[in-house]
C-alpha cells in the first residue's frame, strides 16, 4: 500500500473535487483518493506503485496543477481563486 499526499489547486467546487478525483482514478495502480476541497490536500492510496508523475500529469492535464505534499508543508493553503485557475469548469 502507498499513500501519496498531493497538493492541487485551482479546486473551487464538488465538481472540480468529482474531475480530481476521476484524473486520479484512471491512473494506474491507484485504489482510493481522498480529496479535501478547503485545504486542496489530496490523499492518493495505491495497491501497486502509482506513479506520481503520471498522476500530477493527469490533473494538469484536466487543469488542477498538483504538487507533492512534503512532509511538513501541510499547513500551506493553495489559494484557490477560481475553478480550474480561471479556466472555468462545469459550475461557472
Ligand atoms: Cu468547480
Amino acid at each position: 500500500m502507498t499513500t501519496i499526499n498531493l497538493i492541487v489547486s485551482g479546486m473551487t467546487c464538488g465538481a472540480c473535487v468529482k474531475h480530481v478525483e476521476k484524473a486520479i482514478q484512471s491512473t494506474a495502480g491507484v485504489s482510493s483518493v481522498d480529496v479535501d476541497l478547503t485545504s486542496g490536500l489530496v490523499k492518493v492510496e495505491g495497491d501497486g506503485s502509482p506513479s506520481i508523475p503520471a498522476i500530477i500529469a493527469a490533473l494538469e492535464e484536466d487543469g488542477y496543477p498538483a504538487k507533492v505534499n512534503v512532509e511538513g508543508s501541510s499547513k500551506t493553503k493553495v489559494k484557490n481563486e477560481s475553478c480550474k485557475n480561471g479556466k472555468g469548469c462545469c459550475c461557472n
